[in-house]
């Protein structure tokens, strides 16, 4: 029986009772019902009841080349018929992992030239922490074993990727994180910078708090410094200019490796392969997954630089580490594909020159001035806009978070899908949007402000 079969009541009732979704509170999802999303094409998403929204989030920040491909669904059941899996282990491997690390070398910064596979982002920095302390085992420095991160980081889920990451109400959850990772200030400018500080100044203080957590343990004990390059679920946090290079020059001094989580920036969406690219730094661990097969296969890729590799092959043993699906043979002939679709579609270029640029344009032009938003802010097709009761004094409405949820729900009911992070809206759309659907978003959205600025006056 297939799902046109139940109405949504009945989906949602069995949903209710047999279905935990990840991040919810889930007495609120079974009072209120969930969304049922049945099918999408393009840059558009329709739910069981026939609504289209315009997907802002390109589904959970990763469907780049948008929905509705079959080039991805021809290879995806090609590779099925072939060989649906096999393993990587034992010596054996299949063609798909091999093509596809072959050209994610080739996209990759220089320096970074072998690729560890798993499937989700979470895995894939649990897999980076195990590498990054091994490597300084093997190099005969155990005690090098401190990780620094920063507050409000999202690495992931995993107890590893939680107690790497900087979220409060989850290491709450947690109790009891995985130790010796400790968390600095981040680079949030609108929220942090002081009076009078410029954003060059602010960049260079916030990396100064790596500095100061480096010398305060020790360099001697500090095995690295993690970080996405724009902070995306703790509300697209674009550092100034500044600040990675300053980041990467303290890294240097003090020998302490730099890994970067580009789970959300990677594969094109700054306007370059990767954001480490458009901030002109070069890590030792490049995190990715997401967008690496669009979302239309669950595969992540940790990108490896060649002073870890070197010492892993030269001195390392075996590296006792690995998933059943490392490599899996029908996500990577879907990535393979994916990134042959980005490229000949020139979507990275057209990001960085023309989408990109045109984004930054509309959203300062026609959002930034509303009554409701403190600032716009975005890198290639990646975005927040700040909700404020008072622009001059960037007061927030009470209770806090609530004013992006009234927006967030107007624009759904507006057809714009797009995400509300504490007091931030969040756009992180596929990249195969235009200078029209850009058009398209912006006048959902100032409707969408319109009519909640009107619901919060109220208040
Ligand atoms: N690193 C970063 C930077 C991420 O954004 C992960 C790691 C973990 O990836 P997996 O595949 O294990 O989920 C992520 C995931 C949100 C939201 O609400 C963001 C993510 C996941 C779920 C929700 O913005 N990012």
């Amino acid at each position: 029986m297939t799902y046109q079969n139940y109405s949504l009541k009945q989906l949602q009732q069995i949903d209710a009772a047999h279905h935990l979704h990840p991040f919810t509170d889930h007495k609120e999802l079974r009072e209120a019902g969930s969304r049922i999303i049945t099918h999408a094409n393009g840059p558009f998403i329709y739910d069981s009841e026939g609504l289209e929204l315009l997907d802002g989030m390109a589904g959970l920040w990763c469907v780049n080349i948008g929905y509705g491909r079959d080039e991805l669904a021809e290879a995806a059941y090609a590779q099925m018929k072939e060989l649906p899996y096999y393993n990587s282990f034992f010596k054996c491997s299949t063609p798909t992992p091999v093509l596809l690390s072959k050209k994610l070398a080739e996209i990759a910064p220089k320096n970074v030239n072998q690729v560890f596979y798993g499937s989700s982002g979470s895995e894939a920095n649990d897999t980076a922490l195990r590498l990054v302390r091994h490597y300084w085992v093997i190099e005969g420095k155990p005690e090098k074993n401190r990780i620094i991160s920063r507050k409000m980081a999202y690495h992931g889920s995993t107890i590893a990727a939680t107690s790497l990451g900087g979220m409060d109400a989850m290491h709450k959850q947690l109790n009891g994180a995985v130790p010796n990772i400790v968390h600095v200030m981040m680079p949030y400018a609108y929220g942090l910078a002081l009076p009078g500080e410029s954003d060059h100044d602010f960049g260079l203080r916030a990396a100064k708090s790596v500095e100061d957590a480096i010398l305060e343990a020790g360099a001697d004990k500090v095995a690295a410094f993690i970080g996405e390059p724009v902070m995306g679920a703790g509300g697209v946090k674009i550092p100034p200019a500044s600040y990675w290079p300053e980041v990467q020059r303290i890294c240097r001094k003090y020998d302490v490796l730099l890994m970067l989580d580009e789970v959300i920036t990677g594969y094109g969406r700054t306007g370059e392969w990767f954001a480490a690219q458009t901030f002109g730094i070069e890590p030792d661990t490049i995190t990715t997954a997401k967008a690496l097969t669009s979302g239309y296969q669950p595969l992540s890729a940790l990108l490896v630089g060649d002073r870890i590799t070197s010492t892993l092959v030269e001195k390392g043993g075996e590296f006792n580490h690995g998933y059943t699906y490392s490599g899996h043979p029908v996500a990577c002939a879907v990535a393979l594909k994916n990134l042959e679709i980005i490229e000949q579609e020139g979507l990275v270029e057209r990001v960085r020159n023309d989408t990109g640029p045109y984004f930054a344009k509309a959203l300062q032009e026609r959002i930034a001035g509303h009554d409701l938003v403190g600032e716009v802010r975005s890198i290639g097709l990646m975005g927040a806009i700040e909700i404020v009761k008072d622009k001059a004094t960037k007061e927030r409405f009470l209770p806090s978070g609530s004013a992006a949820v009234t927006v967030r729900d107007h624009a759904i009911a507006n057809g714009m899908m797009l995400r509300a992070t504490g007091d931030t809206m969040i756009l992180s759309p596929p990249l195969i949007w235009t200078r029209d659907t850009i058009d398209m978003a912006c006048e959902r959205i100032g409707k969408a402000l319109d009519l909640a600025q009107a619901d919060l006056r109220k208040r």
